[in-house]
Parts: structure tokens; C-alpha cells; sequence
């Protein structure tokens, strides 16, 4: 049995079936698919089905899916109470956001199929830890969550505060590096494992240009941060879709295109 963690898909459904046969993923294995599986790329809520299938495949929320529920919540707000400000919808849907590929194949579903997604997500994991021998691997789309929990936390537990924290933050952001001391994560004794800000942004790349996991124990000090996001929200030749197994912390890559 291995335990695998992927992120930030984005859409990119043929990568994620390859990298799926590259490790061999059977039903002794677990997945963890730290958020942004959706927006940008085509086949969002296709990837979204599937792992929703999976039993073995869990799924945390990333800022992609907490875009589209807050813009899917905006539609039937605006729809029961006679509004028209889709403020939340349009920034899904804005090019910088790229949910439009997702929302019209969101809005393809069955009344029954929206429903199930939209309580899968709402039961989405927002953080968890994982002991694996003498290390505590620590998994989040982006950051941390501030309230204490033992095994995991989801986004139904947690108030929006702490939900927009774990998803949203850049922990390379040079205003909130600067702000950096003791708080910035709460413990030195976790491996972070991360999504979110693509490492071609950190310059992180192989001799061809393409994005690889920056795996930095130096980085803000003493905490250890592995970032996996090798940008296929990018959709160019740079982009890979990384998957670490965390029994021995080895990298596989899918290139975008095979
Ligand atoms: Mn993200």
C-alpha cells in the first residue's frame, strides 16, 4: 500500500489518467488530490467525477473549488431572490479565474449529479496530517489552518477565515514572507506539502524549462515545504503534473502532453 499526493490538475484530465497508470494506482492505494483540480484546463468536473468515484481517492479543496461553490451559491441567490449581481460568478468565470469550461459542464449534470458534487465538496478536506515513521507529513492546498485538529479538518468544520487562509495564501509572496517569524507555520516538526503557486513562478525548473517539485528544507527558515504544483495551470511545454509517494518521498511526472 503507498500513499500518493498530486495537485492543482486543473482540468488536465489526460496527464492525471497517465500518471494514474504510471504508478500503477490500485485499490491498496491512496491518492490525495490537494485542490485545484478543476478551472483553466477542459475537463474539470470530469476529473471531479472521477475522483468522487474513488474511494481511495481523497479529495482537499483548493481556491478553484471554493471559487465555484461561492459562485454556484451566487447563481441561486440571485435566481430565488430576483438579484442580478453574479459578483462571485463573474470573478469564477474571469479569465484570470478560468472557471467557464468547469460551469458549463457543471451545468450539463443532473440536478441529482450538482447536488452530489456540491456536498462532496462541501466535505472536502482542507488540511491533514499524515505520520509516516519518525515524519509528519502536513497536506494543504496552499498554507495551514489556524484551529487545532488531530487527523484532518474539513471545509465544513472550518470558518471562512481559516478556509480562505489554507487555499488562497501565497507563502511566497514577498509582503507575507517579510512578515515571516514564528507564526508563519505552527510547527517545525512537519513536511509541509503543498500546491498552489507553480514552481516555474520560483524559477524551480529542470534544463528543459520544465516545473519540478521544490522540495527545500531552507526555505523560510527552518520549515521544510515540498511544493508540488509544476504548473499545469500554465498549459504550455513547462508544465508537468507531479505526484510524490510519501512512504520514500520518490517525484513522478506526467508532461502535459504525454
Ligand atoms: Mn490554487
Amino acid at each position: 500500500m503507498s500513499t500518493y499526493v498530486i495537485s492543482d490538475i486543473h482540468g488536465q484530465y489526460e496527464p492525471f489518467k497517465r500518471m494514474l497508470e504510471q504508478i500503477n494506482f490500485s485499490d491498496e492505494d491512496v491518492l490525495y488530490v490537494l485542490g485545484d483540480a478543476i478551472d483553466r484546463g477542459p475537463d474539470g468536473i470530469k476529473i471531479l467525477k472521477e475522483i468522487m468515484k474513488q474511494e481511495n481517492m481523497k479529495m482537499f479543496l483548493g481556491n478553484h473549488e471554493l471559487l465555484m461553490m461561492e459562485a454556484l451559491r451566487n447563481v441561486d441567490e440571485c435566481e430565488n431572490e430576483g438579484r442580478t449581481d453574479t459578483e462571485e460568478l463573474d470573478l469564477w468565470l474571469d479569465e484570470c479565474n478560468g472557471g467557464r469550461q468547469t460551469y458549463e459542464d457543471f451545468k450539463k449534470c443532473s440536478a441529482k449529479k450538482k447536488a452530489e458534487i456540491l456536498i462532496y465538496l462541501d466535505n472536502a478536506i482542507v488540511a491533514k496530517k499524515i505520520k509516516m515513521g519518525k515524519k509528519t507529513y502536513y497536506l494543504c492546498h496552499a498554507y495551514m489552518v489556524n484551529k487545532k485538529f488531530d487527523k484532518e479538518v474539513k471545509y465544513n468544520e472550518l470558518i471562512y477565515k481559516d478556509v480562505f487562509q489554507a487555499v488562497w495564501q501565497n507563502i511566497y509572496d514577498a509582503s507575507f514572507v517579510k512578515d515571516l517569524n514564528e507564526k508563519l507555520f505552527p510547527n517545525k516538526k512537519y513536511i509541509y506539502v503543498l500546491g498552489h503557486v507553480f514552481t516555474q513562478r520560483l524559477d524551480n525548473v529542470d534544463e528543459m524549462g520544465r516545473g519540478i517539485v521544490l522540495n527545500d528544507s531552507n526555505f523560510l527558515g527552518e520549515y521544510h515545504i515540498i511544493n508540488i504544483d509544476c504548473g499545469m495551470a500554465l498549459h504550455n511545454k513547462s508544465s508537468q503534473l507531479a505526484c510524490i509517494r510519501l512512504e520514500d518521498e520518490k517525484i513522478f511526472y506526467e508532461a502535459l502532453d504525454g
